[in-house]
């Protein structure tokens, strides 16, 4: 048995050293890509904004909050039609798999930003940060569009 205890701890090392953290730490982060804020037909102290978040790397992502300079506030938001009626509820985490492509966009998932700290016109681009389950955060310019845009 003193032969065997030695070799399960170093076993165990091993194990522990290829499991996490450096994976958790291989500069691998989701892509956003068409990020946009929809600017409200009138003044509203809120805007929804949308973008196709893209998790190129092999392992699961989740996004759990979400931040901008620009806003008082950022809630990631999940519209839902019960009985024909619209609600939106707030989404505490959004999973991102291995290799999937999550969409926000009008009608489903959004980011609601709230208390824009300035007023914000079609063209400007406003820098938001969405927060990752890791720790990490990655940021993208979301561009202001008239509310007609789709
Ligand atoms: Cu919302």
């Amino acid at each position: 048995m003193k032969t065997v205890l030695p070799f399960a701890a170093a076993l165990l090392a091993a194990a522990m050293a290829a499991s996490s953290p450096a994976r958790a730490d291989d500069g691998c982060l989701p892509e956003i890509h068409d990020a946009w804020l929809r600017q409200p037909p009138m003044a509203m102290p809120m805007l929804a904004g949308f973008a196709r978040i893209e998790n190129g790397c092999g392992r699961p992502l989740a996004v759990v909050s979400a931040h901008s300079e620009a806003f008082g506030s950022v809630e990631l938001h999940e519209t839902t039609v019960v009985d024909g009626v619209s609600r939106m509820r707030a989404m505490p985490r959004l999973a991102l798999a291995p290799g999937a492509s999550v969409e926000l966009k009008p009608g489903g998932l959004h980011l609601m930003l709230m208390r824009p700290a300035a007023a914000l016109a079609p063209g400007d681009a406003v820098p938001v940060s969405l927060r990752l389950e890791d720790g990490r955060s990655v940021e993208a310019r979301f561009e202001v569009r008239a509310a007609t845009s789709r």
